[in-house]
């Protein structure tokens, strides 16, 4: 990660200089250490790196320009938030990350302490002034998701310009007509904010863009399939957080270049692991950047992680917004479908996801599902129950961790996961 050639511009965004320094220097080591001693790694994730190294230089430069030439930058913290109508505003939309455990401390003055680990890593980042992302936001967007975050939101809000986005729990016709609202009034906020008008020409475009970029990781997941696998996961999961803040047009020519390098791997026969490696689908919560913990233990641990069944994974890139649709009324009903299929734990009851995960372990011949939910996620901690019983009945070997993102139960996570590799072996 660099660090002193963009230092003129984190002053200017009030980061705190030596604070972000510090947290540098330790995520470059943690890179390092987790990314860049794999072996067999395919040469289209040298992109990757470069973004993740410049991830608060270059790609912060990028907004600053964006913001110079008069376009406005959004925040997000889910991915019910529509990306099509973002950049149909002529913005740019960047998920806040919220993988790391610094700023916590800080964080617990706004929000209980029990409160689950992305939520107060976002709020601790801004606190801490640590995440030039959100020092470049204009607006950030909220959802009612989980009570954890709407909670969260109404102390947030102080600290940050934001608009909240109701999103139903369940999904009646009176809840897509809410939803249908929702998605209306976001298209409001971001044609006042932005000054232009979003036309069926632009959001025609945004919608095929953004098919284009999910197409691309669709692919890739297909590549998945494969044993022995192509890819690991925690290269797949790098791919996916980084498809939250990089250029969308740029992201997924990369993406579909690397798809190249690993349709070649696989028809030679070559993998990142030899052919038989137990294959795990890791599923629940999201892990944003630099939340790496699990698939780290899981891959030094004799395994490999085939799917991600998250909304840094496959739940933000299943489905795509129909094309069809040539009429506003018609392309905003199209977003409002496409997103009232996400699986969320919010939703009750949400019994497409046990159908997905059983689809996924099918397709990705996986061997067992790790479920992973951060602690007092109240959701997740519920339909880890359920999906154990889902497994239990497909008999696929399942193993439930609760955890933060602290390093302290690493020796002990790392027991139970080689335990539970050996039994699927
Ligand atoms: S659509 S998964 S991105 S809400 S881990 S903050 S649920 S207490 S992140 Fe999510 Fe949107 Fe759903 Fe996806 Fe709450 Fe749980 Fe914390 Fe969570």
């Amino acid at each position: 990660m660099t660090t002193s050639a963009h230092q003129k511009m984190w002053e200017e965004l009030n980061l705190d200089i030596p604070a972000h320094d510090g947290l540098l220097a330790v995520l470059g080591k943690f890179y390092n250490d987790i990314y860049l001693s794999q072996s067999g790694r395919l040469k289209g994730m040298e992109y990757l790196d470069f973004v993740l190294s410049e991830v608060h230089g270059l790609r912060i430069k990028e907004l600053q320009d964006a913001k110079a030439a008069g376009r406005k930058i959004i925040g997000t913290f889910c991915v019910f938030v529509p990306e099509e109508l973002t950049l149909a505003a002529g913005a740019v939309h960047v998920g806040l990350c919220s993988g790391a455990e610094v700023g916590s401390d800080k964080a617990e003055q706004l929000v209980p302490r029990n409160t689950c680990a992305l939520i107060k890593s976002f709020i601790g980042f801004k606190l801490a002034r640590l995440c030039p992302f959100t020092e470049s936001c204009d607006l950030v967007i909220g959802e009612t998701t989980c009570d954890g975050k709407k909670k969260a939101y109404e102390a947030f809000a102080d600290h940050v310009n934001m608009e909240v986005l109701e999103v139903p729990q369940r999904k009646t016709a009176s809840d897509r007509a809410l939803w249908k609202s929702e998605v209306i009034r976001y298209k409001a906020v971001l044609e006042e904010l932005t000054g232009n008008t979003i036309t069926e020409e632009k959001l025609q475009a945004a919608i095929k863009l953004v098919n284009e970029k999910r197409r691309a990781l669709q692919r890739l997941n297909r590549l998945r399939h494969a044993d022995p696998a192509p890819i690991s996961g925690r290269d797949a999961l790098l791919i996916n957080q980084v498809s939250m803040y990089d250029d969308p047009v740029r992201f997924t020519q990369s993406i579909n270049t690397l798809c190249d390098q690993i349709e070649e791997r696989i028809a030679a026969g070559e993998g990142v692991v030899p052919a038989g490696t137990p294959r795990l689908l890791l599923s629940g919560c999201p892990m944003a950047v630099p939340n790496w913990k699990l698939p780290f233990i899981v891959e030094s641990s004799g395994a490999v992680i085939v799917g991600e069944e998250s909304c840094i994974g496959s739940r933000n890139t299943r489905d795509l917004v129909s094309e069809e649709a040539t009429s506003m009324d018609a392309m905003i009903d199209a977003l409002v479908d496409r997103y009232l299929q996400i699986d969320c734990a919010c939703f009750t009851p949400n019994d497409e996801r046990q159908d997905n995960l059983k689809t996924m372990v099918n397709d990705l011949k996986a061997d067992g599902v790790l479920h992973y939910s951060l602690m007092f996620c109240q959701p997740y901690e519920h339909e880890a129950l359920k999906t154990e019983k889902t497994m239990h009945q497909e008999q696929v070997p399942v193993l439930s961790i609760s955890t933060d993102y602290s390093m302290e139960d690493v020796e002990q996570l790392k027991t139970r996961i080689e335990a539970f590799i050996e039994m699927v072996s």
